[in-house]
C-alpha cells in the first residue's frame, strides 16, 4: 500500500514539474515573439513615422499655418508691413483707446483683396473678406486668414490715412 502511494506521489510530482516547465517555455516563447515583432510595429503596422521624422521627408506637406499679430496703438499698425505665407492668419489687436476698423484698400470700397467689397459686410460672405466690417472696441481683436498670394495694403476705415500692408507669399 505504501509503495502505491509513493509511486502515485512520484507520478504526480513528475507531471506537475513537466507542466510547469512547459508553461515556462511557452511564456519565454511568447516574450521572444513579442521582441521580434516590436521593432516593426512603429513603421509597418501603423504606417506612420514619428512626428520628428516627417519634416525630413522630401514629400512632406508645407508647414502648418502660422498666426501673426498686428498691434494697433497710437494711431498706427505694428508691424506696418508683414510678410506671411498663403493660409497664414493675421489677428489685429486694438490696444488703442479708439475704435478700429481694419479693411482692405482702397478706401472706401475695400475691393483690393480678391472678393472683398464693403457691400458684403453684413452678408454671409463677410467672413471671407479682408474687412473687419465693424468698429472694433478698445481691447477687441479680429482675425483674417489670407488665402490669396499678393501684396494687400489695408487701412483703418475710420481714419483712412492709417495704413499697413500684408504681403502673402505662396
Ligand atoms: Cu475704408
Amino acid at each position: 500500500m505504501a509503495a502505491v502511494i509513493v509511486i502515485t506521489f512520484l507520478v504526480v510530482s513528475v507531471f506537475v514539474k513537466t507542466a510547469s516547465e512547459s508553461d515556462k517555455e511557452a511564456a519565454e516563447q511568447s516574450d521572444l515573439s513579442e521582441a521580434i515583432e516590436n521593432p516593426f510595429e512603429n513603421n509597418a503596422s501603423s504606417g506612420t513615422l514619428p512626428a520628428a521624422e516627417v519634416g525630413l521627408l522630401p514629400s512632406a506637406p508645407s508647414v502648418a499655418p502660422v498666426e501673426y499679430k498686428v498691434i494697433y496703438s497710437n494711431n498706427a499698425f505694428s508691424p506696418s508691413s508683414l510678410v506671411i505665407k498663403e493660409g497664414d492668419r493675421v489677428t489685429f489687436y486694438n490696444v488703442s483707446g479708439d475704435f478700429l476698423w481694419p479693411a482692405s484698400d482702397l478706401h472706401p470700397t475695400h475691393k483690393g483683396y480678391p472678393g472683398s467689397d464693403i457691400k458684403k459686410c453684413g452678408t454671409a460672405e463677410a467672413a471671407d473678406i479682408f474687412d473687419a466690417c465693424r468698429q472694433m472696441l478698445p481691447g477687441e481683436s479680429w482675425s483674417f486668414t489670407f488665402k490669396e498670394a499678393g501684396s494687400w495694403s489695408y487701412h483703418n476705415h475710420l481714419r483712412s490715412s492709417e495704413s499697413g500692408v500684408v504681403i502673402v507669399e505662396n
